[in-house]
Order: structure tokens, then sequence, then C-alpha cells
């Protein structure tokens, strides 16, 4: 005779009695959605690298935005995509461009959708010739001081034209107490979030967006400014250094191979006092999306699936170019 504290099924039998399984559910609040503002005004050009993403001009923003702002849109993060020639520089002088793309669509969002919570990356790959995160020294390797005073620059400007949060993906050593400094210098450290990509491992994952937003290094990696693969105490390191240097939320990247980091992040021993953020990155979204058009799986199974993974290690902000999807799949499932 199985004895009864084996059985375990007559607890998840039913739908609602598998949902209440869950520590927490997946929400429209969580989602924040990654956009490639343009600098041609008018263009809003598909991306063969992320299917059903665009980089969209300013002028066809707003159009964008609103049947999204209409299903529950909560939040966005804005990616700069300078194609226009002899924007980038060795320094990235155009990243703050107050004509520049990301500012305008944060001024133009700001004045459309004003429950729409607007983050700005913050890095210069975008803008330096090199394509590399922060200002090079003469034998092309960082200059981290330098970098960092211009990260923070970029990030201040960002905030005064109206962004409710700055998230600098650069991983300079340093930026995030930089960025902190600066917005308190400019009287805005209260009222604008500092999300800090703490742990952001080097690697594949990216290519795609480097595809959409021009911004692969013209030589070299990233290796010696974003995390080893390899590396769980450098990531602690990394997550307590920004916690101590004034971040305001704590984020992994990417989100499915490090979802160990998320958990240990979202643990009380390390940021358990801070919201948690995830970034589903470029290759997680096109590796799922092939997958499920090569018939491997159905698209929202496995989108909600990776979802429950990142709840389930302790994220509560979700960056993820499903975004759209999952405000319409989210509506399918409270009506089932
Ligand atoms: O979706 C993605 O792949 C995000 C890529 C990420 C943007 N924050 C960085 C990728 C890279 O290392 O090039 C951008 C770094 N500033």
């Amino acid at each position: 005779m199985t004895s009864p504290k084996s059985i375990l099924h007559g607890g998840y039998h039913h739908n609602l009695s598998r949902s209440w399984q869950a520590e927490r559910t997946l929400t429209k609040d969580m989602l924040m959605y990654p956009l490639f503002i343009t600098d041609d005004p008018d263009a809003f050009e598909s991306i063969d690298s992320l299917p059903g993403q665009y980089r969209i001009g300013i002028n066809k923003l707003q159009a964008f935005i609103d049947p999204l702002y209409k299903k529950g849109l909560k939040s966005v993060i804005l990616f700069g995509v300078p194609l226009k020639e002899g924007v980038k520089d060795a320094t990235g002088s155009r990243a703050d461009d107050p004509e520049g793309p990301t500012v305008l669509a944060v001024r133009l969002l700001r004045q459309h959708f004003p429950n729409l919570f607007i983050a700005c990356d913050v890095c210069l790959c975008e803008y330096t010739s090199h394509g590399h995160c922060g200002i090079l020294r003469e034998d092309g390797t960082l200059n981290n001081d330098l970098s960092i005073q211009r990260i923070a620059e970029v990030a201040v400007n960002y905030a005064k034209a109206g962004c409710h949060a700055v998230a600098p993906s650069d991983m300079m050593d340093g930026r995030i107490r930089a960025i902190k400094l600066g917005l308190m210098e400019a009287g805005l450290a209260h009222k604008v979030m500092l999300i800090s990509y703490a742990a952001k491992f080097a690697g594949p994952w990216y290519g795609p967006f480097r595809d959409a937003a021009n911004s692969a290094p013209s030589f070299g990696d990233r290796r010696c400014y974003q995390l080893p693969s390899n590396a769980r105490g450098l990531a602690r390191r990394a997550i307590k250094r920004d916690m101590e240097e004034g971040a305001d939320s704590i984020m992994v990247k990417p989100g499915l191979p490090y979802l160990d980091i998320v958990r240990e992040a979202s643990s009380d021993l390390l940021a358990g006092d801070y919201p948690i953020s995830v970034y589903q990155v470029s290759g997680e979204y096109a590796m799922l999306y092939h997958s499920a058009k090569a018939g491997v799986f159905d698209l929202k199974t496995i989108v909600m699936e990776s979802m429950n993974g990142f709840l389930r290690a302790g994220a509560t902000l979700i960056l993820t170019y499903f975004t759209p999807d999952l405000l319409d799949w989210l509506d399918e499932e409270e009506k089932r």
C-alpha cells in the first residue's frame, strides 16, 4: 500500500490547484519591452535576425506603441540605433544627442503615454566607431575612468529628458556609482531608477541584437568587460558591488542559461531585498521563435514555460521581445 504521504498527484490534478503551486504568477506589470529606435524618423524596418521586431523611427513610434499600450503594455526599454553616416566616433559623443533617437523617443513617449514606464539602456556601443561599450586607450584596451565618466553623462542626460529609469549595459567597473552621483548632482536621483545589468555574461547570445542595433565590436570581443560564462563568484562580487554603489534593481543577463545566477541573486544571502530583473536576450528570443517555427514546440507554451523559469528563480522584472505576444497570451489565460 502506497504511503499517504507519497500521494502528491491529488494536489495538482486540477488546473486551478496547479496554479496555486506558483510562488508568483506572470503579470503585464512584470514585462518590459525592448525597442530599437532609429535615427531615420520615418523608418519602420523589420529586423531579419529578430523576426517580429522593428527598427522604429520617431514618426512611427506613437502608432506602434498605441495598440500595445491599450493592451496593457506597462514599460519599455529604449535602444538608440543610429544608422546615419558620420554619427559614430571614438567616444560615442552622439549617444545623448538632444536630437538623437533615444532622447526624442523619451520625450514623445512621455507626452503621449503618461502611464508608460520608460527605461533607457545606457551604453556607448551603438555610438562608437569601434563598437565597444566604452572608450578605448591607444592600445585598444578600455579606459575605464573615461568610460564611466561618459556613461554617467549619457545616463544623466537621458534622465533629464524624462526617462523613469536608466540601465547601463556597458559593464564598466564603477559605472553604477558614477551614474548615481551624477543623478544626485542633477537632483534626479529621487525619481530615476538605476537598473544595473550587474551580472551580464559574455557569449553568443547577443548576436541578433548586435545585428539589429548595428553594434558589434569592430575588433575583438566583450570578454574583457562582460563576465565569463563560468563565473559564479565573480557574478556574486559584481552584484554585491553594484548594490553597494547604489543600484535600485539587479539584472542578470542572459536569462535561461543563467537561471542559477538569477536564483542566487534573488536569495536573501545576496540581493533578495532588490527587485531582480532578467533579460531574455535576442539569442533566446530567436532560438525559441525559430524552434517553434520548425515545429519543435508550440511558441506560446515554450515562452510561458520560460517565463515560469524566470519567476521561479525570483525575477520581478522580465525584459523580453515576446512582450507583445505575452500581452495577448495573458489575456487568453485570464479568459480560460
Ligand atoms: O537582446 C540582447 O541581446 C541584448 C543585448 C545587450 C543589450 N543590453 C548588449 C549586447 C552586447 O553585448 O552587444 C548591448 C551591450 N551594450
